[in-house]
């Protein structure tokens, strides 16, 4: 891994950006399989996966029955659906305690407003095939949409991995679809003969996927957020453990060979040794060629002090933080830019990747410095609700005449007003 020592402030923005990604092309090649399924449907869908991923849907079936779902669980050792089962349960309970109590607030003598949670009725979510099957990416968008009470959940995908369709039961999915690619978010986004129309769609995905979701939110359907290369960020010292700091950058390095992973120490001990216990771990990695590419292009920083090291880390917006550091909380107080942060020698990224309870689906590319990672609240609506008695309305009418005069819009006032004259008769009456 490259070491950059001592860098100044003008330096940062070259170092800490991400490599740019040309959508353009993309986007060219995306685009007329979006009309495609939208103008041809299930058609479409089965010539674009003979096409594409060389598989037969009009044989399969393009929608994975209810047997098949209920199958998986045989296929799995029980120790993995153990394991999948306290992950769901942990994630639920991180998730549970989000849900927030309606509160009535009256801002004036009779005037109450209050704003009610509504799940998004119908949810799409897409989860990759390439080189690892996502199961766990099923969790974390199926227990949210499951706890926001969405009454469909759509769930695409080109893989028939078990673990997949057996978290899918889990949740609760009420549909699951052999459809990958751009494609699986066109039929999401418009509904085909087979495949439910969604208001909201969710999951990673590569360039492809990612450029249908920017496609499909121009037109007006939700998407969670956009996508970028997964990412993770250590700022370590000297109690940080060395094989540790290395496991962690390869595990976010194994996503793939764009992966992430930046290195900030003050410490020069702790990043030498770190850089040689990576390349022992590297060499023993099944993944390791992804790995290596992803390293390839990471970076170790060292900077003079702490308080330089938290403005570096501001500025980057990792995806992941993992803070290997003495009083690693108070120095997460001081982090504004991250999408999830790890705290201590004890807590790997992989524990949020996978069971501690927190969710995985996270703002990449910077996006951390104004987006939140997924939630109960990515799965709802908020809708506010207000109810103005006459005594209400006579107190605040004034002020919304006084407002909408000022405003030139003589409707609005009128609303008021003639309510207010109606109540000032039933007075006089
Ligand atoms: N680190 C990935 C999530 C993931 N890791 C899934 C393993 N499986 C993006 O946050
Ligand atoms: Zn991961």
């Amino acid at each position: 891994m490259q070491i950059i020592p001592f860098p100044t402030r003008a330096e940062w923005p070259a170092l800490l950006a991400r490599p740019v990604q040309s959508s353009a092309q993309i986007e060219q090649v995306v685009a007329p399989i979006l009309q495609q399924v939208r103008s041809q449907g299930d058609k479409a869908l089965i010539e674009l996966a003979a096409r594409f991923d060389k598989v037969d849907l009009a044989q399969t079936g393009l929608a994975v029955s209810p047997d098949e779902l209920a199958a998986a669980e045989s296929q799995l050792s029980d120790d993995l659906k153990a394991a999948i089962r306290q992950a769901y349960q942990n994630i639920r309970t991180f998730h549970e305690a989000q849900k927030q109590a309606v509160e009535k607030i009256e801002t004036m003598p009779g005037v109450t407003c209050w704003r009610r949670s509504v799940g998004i009725e119908k949810v799409g979510i897409y989860i990759p095939g390439g080189t690892a099957p996502l199961f766990s990416t099923v969790l974390m968008l199926g227990v949210p949409a499951q706890l926001a009470g969405c009454r469909q959940i759509v769930l695409c995908s080109p893989s028939n991995h078990p673990a997949i369709y057996f978290a899918a039961s889990l949740v609760g999915v009420t549909h699951v679809f052999r459809i990958g690619g751009a494609q699986a978010v066109a039929a999401m986004a418009y509904g085909t003969q087979s495949v439910p129309q969604v208001y909201k769609i969710f999951g990673p995905g590569n360039q492809y996927v990612t450029a249908a979701k920017m496609l499909v939110a121009k037109e007006g359907v939700a998407i969670d957020m956009p996508a970028g290369p997964s990412e993770v960020a250590i700022y370590a010292d000297d109690t940080a453990v060395p094989s540790f700091v290395a496991a962690d950058l390869l595990s976010q390095a194994e996503h793939g060979a764009d992966s992430q992973v930046l290195l900030v120490s003050t410490s020069k001990k702790l990043v030498s040794t770190v850089n040689l216990v990576l390349d022992t771990q590297m060499s023993r990695l099944p993944r390791r060629d992804l790995a290596a590419r992803a390293i390839d292009n990471s970076k170790a920083i060292l900077v003079d002090t702490a308080d330089e090291a938290i403005d570096l880390l501001n500025a980057y917006a990792a995806e992941h933080l993992i803070l290997s550091v003495a009083d690693a909380e108070t120095v997460a107080e001081r982090i504004v830019n991250a999408g999830s942060i790890f705290l201590g020698n004890y807590t790997p990224e992989s524990a949020g990747d996978y069971a501690s309870g927190t969710n995985h689906t996270l703002p990449t590319n910077g996006f951390a410095r104004a987006y939140s990672g997924v939630s109960l609240d990515s799965f709802v609506k908020k809708i506010t609700v207000q109810n103005i008695t006459p005594e209400g309305l006579q107190v605040l009418g004034p002020v919304v005449e006084a407002m909408a005069e000022a405003e030139s819009l003589e409707a609005h006032k009128r609303a008021v007003s003639l309510r207010l004259a109606a109540l000032a008769e039933q007075v006089t009456d």
